[in-house]
C-alpha cells in the first residue's frame, strides 16, 4: 500500500523523514545499520553505574540503545482475543500509559485481532522491563474481567498455570535502523490493509496510521516526531 491512499501523504511521508532523522542524527553511526546492532560497542560508551552489570547483562541479550525495536506479540493459540473493541482500548490506553512512565518512545503501533506489532526507542528502559509491565496488567486486567462475566473463552485459555492471554515466548522482534524502520512503520499501518480489516491505513482506527496523518480523531500515544529537526533530505 502506497501513501497515495491517504487522505494526506506528504504528511505521512514527512513524518517517516523525521523518524528516520531522528535515529540518524542521535546515533549516526549505526544509521543504516541492517539487523543487530553490536551491544559491546554501546555499553563501553555508558556511564559506569551501579546497575552497569545488569545493564550489561540484558544488553547482550536483546537490548541495543540507539535502535528502534520492531516488537511482535500474539494472543496464546493465534486467538481473536483483540476482537473485541473495548479491549483494543483498554491496551491503547495502557500502551500510552506505560509507555510515558517509563519514557519508551513509540514510534508506531497496530493492534490485530490476534498479534500486535509495535516499534519502540528508549535510551533507558530496557525492552524486558517495558514488555513486562505492558503485558502482564494488561493480560491479568482482561482475564478478570472475562472471569468476572464468565466468558466462555475461558475454556479454551486454561492452562495447568491457569488462564493464559500471551502466547508464551518472545515472538519476533528485531532491532531496526534506517530505511528498515521505516519499511517496518508501513508495514505495521498496512498489516490491516492486507488481511482485508480495512480499505487503508487510516480506515483502521487501531494503529498509529492516523498519528501520523495528523487526524484529530488518533488514538494512542503521541509520536515522537519533533525530537529533532525535520530533514527533507532523509527519505526521498
Ligand atoms: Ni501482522
Amino acid at each position: 500500500m502506497s501513501c497515495s491512499s491517504l487522505a494526506k501523504g506528504d504528511s505521512y511521508s514527512g513524518r517517516l523523514q523525521d523518524l528516520g532523522q531522528i535515529l540518524f542524527r542521535r546515533y549516526p553511526k549505526t544509521a543504516g545499520c541492517h539487523g543487530r546492532y553490536s551491544a559491546r560497542a554501546v555499553v563501553r560508551d555508558t556511564p559506569f553505574d551501579q546497575n552497569h552489570l545488569v545493564i550489561r547483562k540484558r544488553l547482550q541479550r536483546h537490548d541495543a540503545p540507539g535502535t528502534a525495536r520492531f516488537l511482535t506479540f500474539s494472543c496464546y493459540q493465534r486467538y481473536p482475543l483483540f476482537g473485541n473493541d473495548a479491549i483494543k482500548a483498554e491496551f491503547v490506553d495502557r500502551l500510552e500509559r506505560v509507555s510515558t512512565e517509563l519514557a519508551v518512545a513509540v514510534l508506531a503501533w497496530v493492534i490485530m485481532p490476534n498479534h500486535i506489532h509495535l516499534i519502540v526507542f528508549s535510551e533507558t528502559t530496557a525492552i524486558d522491563d517495558y514488555l513486562h509491565k505492558l503485558k502482564g496488567p494488561f493480560s491479568q486486567f482482561v482475564l478478570r474481567r472475562w472471569r468476572a462475566l464468565g466468558a466462555p473463552i475461558l475454556h479454551r485459555l486454561q492452562t495447568p498455570d491457569g488462564h493464559r492471554f500471551w502466547q508464551a515466548g518472545g515472538g519476533y522482534d528485531r532491532n531496526v535502523m534506517g530505511e528498515e524502520l521505516l519499511e517496518k512503520v508501513r508495514y505495521c499501518h498496512n498489516n490491516p490493509v492486507k488481511h482485508g480489516l480495512a480499505d487503508t491505513t487510516v480506515d483502521w482506527p487501531w494503529s498509529s496510521a492516523r498519528r501520523y496523518d495528523e487526524r484529530d480523531d488518533a488514538l494512542g500515544p503521541a509520536i515522537a516526531f519533533d525530537l529533532v529537526p525535520r530533514s527533507r533530505r532523509w527519505f526521498t
